[in-house]
């Protein structure tokens, strides 16, 4: 390995502004929010611009908001359909702050590595081509033309096709990504990690094997027309705010909300919706009516409580299970109570640290309704058992019969806004063998079979010197991924690291000897009309209605038709065609893609993706839903005395730190926080915004990070959160979910050192 090209990597240690601690707030959104939202905009877009694009944010034929996946009511508000983060997300993206090549030249990749993520987001949109020559500390314009000369060169000289990575973040259209995985296939690898491998790669895992569709079954009309919705792990307060709305309207209709969260999550409590006068100048609606704050990783325990409880109640009163569903729908119900009545009650309740008396409440709700939806997200993907959390819903659902029919079934909420449709359009390291084979048809030549990296797999042959090329569309993979220090210096191992790229981020200063970044136009940008696949599998158009921020960007499709011809100069396939007209890519896509049956003529008015689970028909290996066997969270204390969830502030997307306030959870001008439990910070002789170092002794040795303030909190004892990516570095490579390889970064064991201790 050369490291002649390992800068120095020098980090603030302390928090950057004063830390102010205030209450958790009750409520969510409210006139705050609106205030917050515009002031945002304001300051980094200016108003007239800001307006132009919140009139047409997820507006029938206007833009898709770049934020989550959440799904757009059929009927829109006139006063906009977005809320404060989405509109963070717009400001981020059209902001007029400039990265360019002036910019480059007065900052080395050295002096950029010191400053915050916060810092490189402010410093705005990328207008040129860069290269960072082997050896040079800083980047340089290059010309589109020799971009693509190196690196299609670059392709074309490896021995082996899958010493490349190509990963995907779930921003890219469907019509970039179905040219993006087809180039892949075509270069000869499945080499192909997206950020689904760290989100709900353990939701698809399981729903695929138990219920035959990898996505969520619900449209959003079950939502609001369920009687029970559960929220298990997921803040929508802060990611997918727009949920609410149809909380909210599920409330109106009569549904009970049980929240399910180590955490009071203000979105949770109470909502205030700005598009209605009540929500602005009344108290707003009350969403969660019974909260469980659930110890870290025992949703398992408590859905295995919870069921127990309901095959008792059942042996005197079988109605409250849908008895003919579970005979002739599903397999496995056998197996599934054998193993659930070897279980004690108690021992399964004092896992989850709740009062036996909420947990009854719940048992008692669910035995008397029918129409069950269950919600989650990062909260039951990110452990070691992620799989089996989710599986374990499947369970509950199975046993309710609430699957298949109006007002049930399963939401996995999905995180970026087109997550999903990249999965959709192919991209995915373990293929399909239907999909491949119709690539082969479609397209004359035999796609690779053999399975390609995830992102952990990746980061292992990066770091066993297989990988010389890593490209990405989109993204920021460095700081996203687990164990910081490790993906760093495996990263810094390839030959060529290229990132298609809005914003400037820390993936491009943790560079391979070369590095290239590929400017590209964002979702907001004027560019041909892309669709994309939101949380409920509906597919519809987006289309930018910005200036483009410089005249040398080019789309996502632009890029890799053009590398592609660069990289495969033997294909006989149309990419420069393709490239001008992006309805040549959905006739490509109709005739490839299972569901997109007349794409070119339904894509403009939007359609739903046939989807098995939410009409009943299980396509698994014996047409029936299966019922499974599940396993209960390890607990391994030796690595470290607290289990520490790493979670997202308000002020966030992601890697994208949008600021320094996480307001609905009180804290103002720092996120080197850690919450704690007050007996347990009385215990450690620990006061509030004492400075803490976080470490962990896993058998592959000691991680650690400095500096951190402690926040007294309402989170069960022995249990402590953190964000994300700050404590990236604490997450072990091999802490992942089996089945899915997902990072266990919700369930990772610390311990909480006092600076100055001497410890
Ligand atoms: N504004 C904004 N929107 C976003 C994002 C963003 O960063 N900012 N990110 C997008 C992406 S990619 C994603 S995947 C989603 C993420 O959306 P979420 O999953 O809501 O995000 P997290 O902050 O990771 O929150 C996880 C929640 O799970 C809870 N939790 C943690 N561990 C457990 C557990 O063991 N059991 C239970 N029951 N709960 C637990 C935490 O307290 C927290 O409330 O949001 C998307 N939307
Ligand atoms: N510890 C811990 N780690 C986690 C998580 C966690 O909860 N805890 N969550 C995980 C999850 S759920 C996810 S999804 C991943 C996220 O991992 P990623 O998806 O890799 O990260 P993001 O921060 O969303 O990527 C932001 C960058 O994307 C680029 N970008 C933005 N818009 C566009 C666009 O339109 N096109 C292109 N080409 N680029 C664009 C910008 O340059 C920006 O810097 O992180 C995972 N990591
Ligand atoms: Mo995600």
């Amino acid at each position: 390995m050369s490291t002649e090209h390992a800068g120095p990597m020098k980090r603030p240690v302390l928090p950057e502004g004063e830390l102010k601690i205030t209450d958790p707030a009750d409520y969510a959104a409210g006139p705050k929010a609106v205030f917050k939202a515009l002031s945002y905009i304001q300051e980094r877009t200016g108003t007239a611009k800001g307006l132009k694009v919140l009139s047409k944010l997820n507006q029938k034929n206007g833009v898709d908001c770049p934020g989550c996946a959440w799904p757009d009511p059929s009927k829109r508000s006139c006063l906009g359909e977005f809320c404060e983060n989405g509109v963070k997300a717009v400001a981020e993206e059209a902001m007029t702050a400039r990265a360019d090549p002036a910019f480059f030249a007065a900052h080395s990749v050295d002096d950029l590595i010191t400053k915050s993520d916060y810092w490189l987001g402010q410093q705005g949109r990328l207008t040129h081509p860069m290269i960072l020559e082997s050896g040079s500390r800083h980047y340089r314009p290059l010309p589109w033309e020799e971009v693509f000369t190196r690196l299609g060169g670059a392709l074309q000289s490896l021995e082996d096709p899958n010493d490349a990575v190509f990963y995907t973040s779930g921003r890219t259209g469907n019509e970039a990504a179905f040219v993006y995985q087809l180039m892949v296939r075509m270069l000869g690898t499945n080499n192909l990690p997206d950020c689904s491998n760290m989100c709900h790669e353990s939701s698809g895992a399981a729903l695929s094997e138990t219920l035959g569709i990898g996505k969520g079954s619900v449209t959003l009309e079950d939502l609001h027309e369920a009687e029970v919705i559960l929220i298990m792990g997921q803040n929508p307060g802060t990611n997918h705010p727009r949920m609410l709305s149809a909380l909210e309207k599920a409330k109106h209709n009569g549904a009970s909300i049980v929240s399910i969260n180590p955490l009071q999550e203000a979105g949770l409590l109470r909502f205030r919706n700005p598009q209605k006068a009540h929500g602005l100048i009344g108290s707003g609606t009350t969403l969660t009516d019974l909260y469980l704050q659930i110890r870290i990783n025992e949703d398992v325990a408590l859905l295995k409580a919870v069921m127990l409880r309901l095959l008792q109640k059942a042996e005197t009163r079988p109605e409250i299970l849908d008895q003919r569903f579970i005979h002739d729908k599903t397999s496995g119900f056998d197996a599934f109570q054998t193993e659930l009545t070897r279980h004690n009650y108690d021992d399964l309740l004092a896992r989850t640290g709740l009062d036996p008396d909420d947990v009854e409440k719940l048992v008692r709700l669910l035995a008397e309704k029918q129409r069950i939806v269950v919600c989650w997200a990062m909260g039951l993907t990110q452990h070691k058992n992620g799989v089996d959390n989710i599986r374990e819903v499947v369970n509950l659902l199975l046993l309710k019969g609430s699957i298949g029919k109006p007002g049930a079934g399963t939401c996995p909420v999905r995180g970026h806004s087109n997550v999903q449709g990249d999965r959709t359009m192919g991209i995915h390291e373990r293929p399909s063998r239907r999909l491949l084979d119709r690539i082969a048809s479609r397209f004359g030549f035999t796609p690779p079979e053999e399975h390609g990296y995830s992102v952990v797999e990746a980061i292992e042959a990066m770091d066993a010197d297989r990988v010389r090329i890593f490209f990405a569309l989109g993204g920021n993979f460095v700081p996203a991924a687990p164990d910081t220090a490790f993906t760093e210096r495996a990263m810094r191992k390839c030959e060529l690291t290229a990132h298609v790229s809005t914003k400037l981020n820390r993936s491009h200063l943790v560079h391979g000897k070369t590095a290239l970044i590929l400017p590209c136009l964002g979702r907001t940008d004027r560019q041909p009309e892309q669709t994309v696949e939101n949380s409920m599998g509906v597919v519809h158009p987006t289309r930018g209605v910005l200036h483009p921020p410089s005249e040398h960007l080019l789309s996502e499709v632009a890029i890799i038709c053009r590398l592609a011809r660069a990289a495969l100069p033997e294909s006989e396939l149309d990419w420069a065609g393709m490239e001008g007209d992006y309805s040549l890519i959905r006739g490509h896509i109709e005739h490839t893609i299972a569901g997109f049956e007349h794409f070119s003529e339904k894509a403009r008015s939007g359609f739903e993706l046939y989807n098995g689970a939410r009409v009943g028909v299980f396509h698994t290996t014996d047409e029936k839903a299966h019922f499974t066997v599940n396993q209960l969270a390890v607990h391994e204390p030796q690595y470290g005395a607290f289990l520490m969830m790493t979670i997202r502030s308000h002020d966030q997307f992601n890697t994208t730190i949008y600021g320094l306030n996480d307001r609905y959870r009180g804290i103002h001008g720092g996120r080197k926080v850690v919450f704690m439990n007050p007996k347990d910070m009385a215990s450690l002789g620990l006061e509030r915004e004492s400075l803490v170092d976080l470490e962990n002794h896993y058998p592959s040795g000691k991680r650690q990070v400095e500096g951190f303030q402690v926040v007294p909190y309402d989170i069960p004892a022995g249990c402590v959160a953190t964000y994300y990516p700050e404590t990236n570095p604490l997450v072990p490579l091999s802490e992942v979910a089996h089945t899915s390889l997902t990072p266990a970064s919700k369930s990772i064991r610390v311990d909480v050192v006092p600076v100055g201790s001497g410890v």
